[in-house]
């Protein structure tokens, strides 16, 4: 709110006296201030000054600091225009020079915007050094004759070193392996009436995004396909500042209380005494640890699901988990879940593929994300919500503050709001990927907490890490963490600055700056006015007691094969740990989901009888509740199509070079990335004489990183091929992992040198003649279906 200086009384007037010294002292100064129209800078500076400090007698904000009424309806604080030499900290800024450029316009804050300013190119430039200085040589070290000893004046090398030294941060304690890109959300429509972000105020609105993948558990270097929850980050820049969507792929959680957390994560790392195993929960302490905490029974059945193997980020859900607050600008609330939806559906490995595939790629999930965006498939998920009201919530049989507890859809639906779209790849990706810095706290106007426990720990923690992990309360300056609004407060100094904030006033309220920046009052974010009472204690609401109704619903969803996936997960997991007694723990509290689980797991374990089934703290209700398809994998099957879906063809001497290109246009129009696989890469004569350029080998691109494969006919090229142990092996990871193949004529042969009785059929496997016109429409078809349970066996067929 600008207003004029009010003019003073006339005994105050310069006019009045007979002599005054001008100014420049930076202690002490005159009883009168000079006259406004002076000719000294020094004289106006403090003239302007003088009359902006005399604008405010008092600080009228002051009355509105009391009662609830203001506290819905801060006001706006008081603030004067005032000229750059009256708000600068020098008068000698006018004297510009290369570096310190011109003063900056009034509310410049150069630090929030795009990425641009600080992007940096080299094309064309010398090397220089860190100061700026042209490195004439950068092979050698300075040495005191060539065979003499380095001299410690190099200062080019200590640089160097001192710099490569000091290349590391400390890693994420959890969520260190990951892997972002940029993008965009665009709204669907105005959702005004239920919040007051400014991101979704009318249809079409577009907000920047950086979006942050990762697994839990392992270190940053560990393997992309663990068995393991992913993390779903999204930074939304907001033209009222940051909001970060801290979420998973999976909507609950293993624990109900913040204060679990750290015996969660020590839990489930590498244990202390020998750190191993590296990114995996098959180990004793993790199922020590759940099994004598079973509010993490329900969080389990989604671990040990193919949730937890994702094919692709591009092809999994995101959840906001927490139950948050959407607020309208009259200050009226909803409860809302946030859902993540991949238009490419949920699609996910099996356990024996994603072992292989991280030894023969830990990259699997980076690079499916960094080619995908690089070949202009731009991954896509709508944003859903399900909103309802604080007496729905009361209504409901769990605690919507228990992040262990889901909001079934059949209860209530989930509402299409947006879409996010990621379609830039970052530069760097420490600048970008590594320093990016989430955090649940920043929330925007419009989007608020709830008292959920744990979401009350986060609020704390990502602060605070980000403090030790980016060396600083300043993380919030890296370009990547940024908001693309101005940042003006009165926060200053700490390690690695880089604003330059001009002036001397560094508190509010203030009148030597004019006031600013000043409070936001109604237009600033305004806490939910959530009443609270009670008495303080250590202790969960009597809901979150209940352990296992979510568990059996989950589980009661899913189909067949995800069913005995589950199954097999804890199988594998609990066959991991050495103590019996922690396996015999585990499914005592299994029985409490479902019978046929736990005597399932227990047969896979050699276990003869089943433990009691763990006490329950409530008495199981008789009907189990219904089951809720959307749970299950299979309910969001994508589009059918087969975009970005990996196809090995199988090449060596002989092929059908002519089929071999019809073949590949076909799969490629279809949108499926294609490689020639040969026993080794390079070049083989085809039957027409020219060569088949093959770009992966058996070696370097095993089976396990195709959705599908085609062998070819030819009787040269089955005989190449069959000399090779690999491409028996080839095709049997493809048939156990119930992929799409088509083999041509002689290429059948492999089936059988791979195992596979010579009448099997089902709709994965196809068979075709050299002539089949139809063969690779059948194949795109198949492949379209993702994988094939008709398949899948347990132990499996080859
Ligand atoms: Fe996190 N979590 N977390 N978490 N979390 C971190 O913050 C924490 C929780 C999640 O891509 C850390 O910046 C506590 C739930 C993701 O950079 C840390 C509690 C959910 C990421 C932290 C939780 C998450 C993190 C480590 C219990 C799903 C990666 C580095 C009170 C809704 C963010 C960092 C990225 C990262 C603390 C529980 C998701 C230590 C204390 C529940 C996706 O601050």
């Amino acid at each position: 709110m600008a207003k004029s200086p009010s003019k003073p009384p006339s005994k105050r007037d310069p006019a009045y006296l007979a002599s005054q010294t001008p100014p420049r002292g930076t202690d002490s100064g005159p009883a009168i201030a000079p006259p406004e129209s002076s000719k000294d800078a020094a004289a106006a500076r403090a003239a302007e000054v003088n009359a902006a400090v005399a604008a405010m007698p008092f600080n009228a904000s002051k009355a509105g600091e009391h009662g609830e009424d203001s506290a819905q309806s801060p006001p706006t604080g008081e603030s004067v225009d005032l000229s750059a030499a009256a708000s600068g900290s020098t008068l000698s800024e006018v004297n510009a020079s290369e570096k310190t450029g011109e003063p900056p316009e009034p509310g410049a804050c150069p630090g929030s915007g795009p990425l641009d300013r600080v992007r940096t190119d080299g094309r064309g430039e010398a090397l220089t050094t860190n100061q700026g200085v042209p490195v004439s040589d950068n092979q050698n070290s300075l040495k005191a004759g060539v065979r003499g000893p380095a001299l410690l004046k190099d200062f080019i090398l200590r640089e160097k070193i001192t710099h490569f030294d000091h290349e590391r941060i400390p890693e994420r304690i959890v969520h260190a392996r990951g892997s972002g890109a940029h993008g965009f959300f665009e709204a669907y429509e105005s959702l005004t009436d239920i919040t007051a972000a400014s991101l979704f105020r009318e249809a079409g609105k577009v907000t920047p995004v950086f979006v942050r993948f990762s697994t839990v558990a392992g270190e940053r270097g560990s393997k992309d396909t663990a068995r393991d929850v992913r993390g779903f980050s999204v930074k939304f820049y907001t033209d009222e500042g940051n909001w970060d969507l801290v979420g998973n792929n999976m909507p609950v959680f293993f624990i109900q209380d913040a204060m679990k957390f750290p015996d969660l994560i020590h839990a489930v790392k590498p244990e202390p005494h020998h750190g191993m195993p590296q990114a995996a929960s098959a180990h004793d302490t993790f199922w020590d640890f759940v099994s004598l905490m079973p509010e993490s029974t329900h969080m389990l059945m989604w671990q040990m699901s193919d949730r937890a193997i994702p094919r692709s980020y591009r092809m999994m859900q995101g959840f906001g988990v927490h139950t948050f607050r959407l607020v309208n600008a009259e200050g009226a609330a909803l409860l809302v879940k946030f859902h993540w939806t991949p238009k490419l559906g949920t699609h996910s490995l099996v356990w024996d593929e994603a072992v292989k595939i991280s030894g023969a790629d830990p990259d699997f999930h980076r690079r499916d994300l960094w080619e995908a965006i690089d070949g202009g498939d731009y991954p896509e998920w709508e944003l859903g919500l399900q909103l309802f009201t604080e007496e729905e919530a009361e209504s409901f049989e769990f605690d919507v503050l228990d992040s262990t507890k889901l909001v079934p859809e059949e209860l209530v639906p989930v509402r299409p709001v947006g879409r996010l779209v990621l379609n830039r790849n970052p530069d760097n990706f420490f600048a970008e990927t590594e320093q990016v810095a989430f955090c649940t706290a920043h929330v925007v106007p419009g989007i608020d907490f709830t008292n959920d426990p744990l979401l009350a720990g986060r609020i704390h923690s990502y602060i605070d890490t980000q403090i030790s992990r980016l060396g600083g309360p300043n993380f919030h300056e890296i370009p990547i963490n940024a908001p693309i609004v101005p940042v003006q407060n009165n926060q200053r100094d700490g390690l690695h600055r880089q604003a330059i904030h001009r002036g001397r006033v560094s508190y509010e309220p203030n009148s030597l700056g004019g006031g600013c920046p000043f409070q936001a009052g109604t237009a600033g974010f305004v806490s939910f006015p959530e009443p609270v009472a009670g008495t303080e204690l250590r202790a969960k609401p009597e809901k979150f007691a209940e352990h296992f109704r979510q568990a059996t619903l989950f589980l009661d969803s899913q189909t067949e094969t995800e069913k005995a996936h589950i199954a097999a997960g804890f199988r594998f997991e609990l066959s991991k740990v050495t103590v019996p007694a922690i396996r015999e723990r585990t499914v005592s509290m299994l029985r409490n989901v479902s019978e046929e689980l736990a005597a399932a797991v227990a047969e896979g374990l050699g276990m003869r009888e089943l433990p009691e089934p763990m006490p329950r703290l409530v008495e199981a209700s008789a009907a189990p509740m219904a089951p809720s398809p959307p749970l299950s994998l299979m309910f969001r099957p994508g589009d059918g199509g087969v975009r970005t879906r990996r196809v090995a063809i199988l090449v060596e001497a002989g092929i059908d070079a002519k089929w071999l290109s019809a073949t590949h246009d076909a799969l490629q129009a279809a949108g499926a990335g294609v490689r020639f696989v040969g026993t080794r890469i390079g070049l083989y004569d085809s039957l027409q004489g020219k060569a088949v350029d093959a770009d992966a080998s058996m070696e370097n691109a095993p089976s396990v990183l195709f959705d599908g494969m085609i062998v070819p006919d030819g009787a040269d090229l089955l005989a190449a091929l069959s000399d090779d142990g690999r491409s028996a092996e080839f095709v049997r990871d493809q048939i156990r992992h119930c992929k799409t193949i088509l083999v041509v004529g002689t290429g059948a042969d492999l089936l059988t040198q791979a195992g596979l009785p010579e009448d099997y059929e089902d709709p994965g496997l196809l068979r075709a003649d050299t002539g089949d016109g139809d063969a690779v429409a059948r194949f795109i078809e198949a492949l379209g279906k993702h994988r094939h349970p008709e398949r899948d066996a347990d132990p499996p067929i080859v």
